[in-house]
């Protein structure tokens, strides 16, 4: 499918600002990927666009889609939070948006959640959901520190985004999801980062 035909067609499906923020994301991973690898920079536009297409969906849909595409949905417990998306978002990408390249279909997989040892377009999409910028309801300064970090060190940038999302959930006590948490520990040893004292 052309990038036109898809950003209308996305543009119907979600709201002005789900739009705009999916916008912000596409040029946020393709500026990511000029830094860290100018060979993915089409694929980390596209991954961009497309990351949240299932996100106006209701759980039902959402399940169905899994279903279809043969995805585990998951822990029912998390069901409702907003990590389904990302896996209906897959099964939507390769039927509605006709997207193959499983480069891009893993990335919107890991959006939400990260994964141990992500290839370099999961991080590039995980970092840029989180430092576009039309998201506005992140701290100033947190995202101020972020995105320089992440054109700095891919990794570190990754520990810091899944170290906000736990702080984050903790206080509103929500829980945190085994990969959640395991991303987080497993990126801070990458980048040796000891335990404060
Ligand atoms: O879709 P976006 O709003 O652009 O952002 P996202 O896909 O990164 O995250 C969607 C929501 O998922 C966000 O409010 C944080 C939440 N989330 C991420 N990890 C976890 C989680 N929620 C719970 N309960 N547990 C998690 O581990
Ligand atoms: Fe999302
Ligand atoms: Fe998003």
């Amino acid at each position: 499918m052309e990038l036109s035909e898809i950003r209308k067609e996305l543009k119907k499906a979600l709201k002005k600002e789900r739009y705009e923020h999916s916008e912000g994301v596409a040029y946020t991973s393709a500026a990511l990927a000029m830094r860290y690898d100018p060979k993915l920079v089409d694929k980390a536009l596209l991954a961009g666009l497309l990351h949240d297409c299932a996100k106006h969906l209701s759980v039902e849909t959402m399940l169905r889609l899994c279903k279809e595409g043969n995805i585990d949905p998951g822990d029912k417990k998390f069901q409702e939070t907003g990590l389904l998306h990302a896996k209906a978002g897959v099964v939507l990408a390769q039927k509605k948006y006709k997207v193959t390249d499983p480069q891009i279909l893993s990335a919107i997989l890991w959006h939400t959640t990260g994964r141990v040892d992500m290839d370099l377009l999961d991080k590039i999409l995980f970092i840029a959901d989180y430092i576009e910028p039309n998201r506005t309801k992140i701290k100033p300064d947190v995202q101020e520190r972020l995105r320089n970090i992440a054109f700095c060190d891919i990794d570190r940038a990754v520990y810091e985004v899944a170290d906000q999302t736990c702080d984050y959930l903790n206080k509103k006590s929500a829980a945190i999801s085994p990969v959640t948490a395991e991303v987080r520990n497993y990126y801070k040893q990458v980048c040796g980062i000891k335990e404060e004292p």
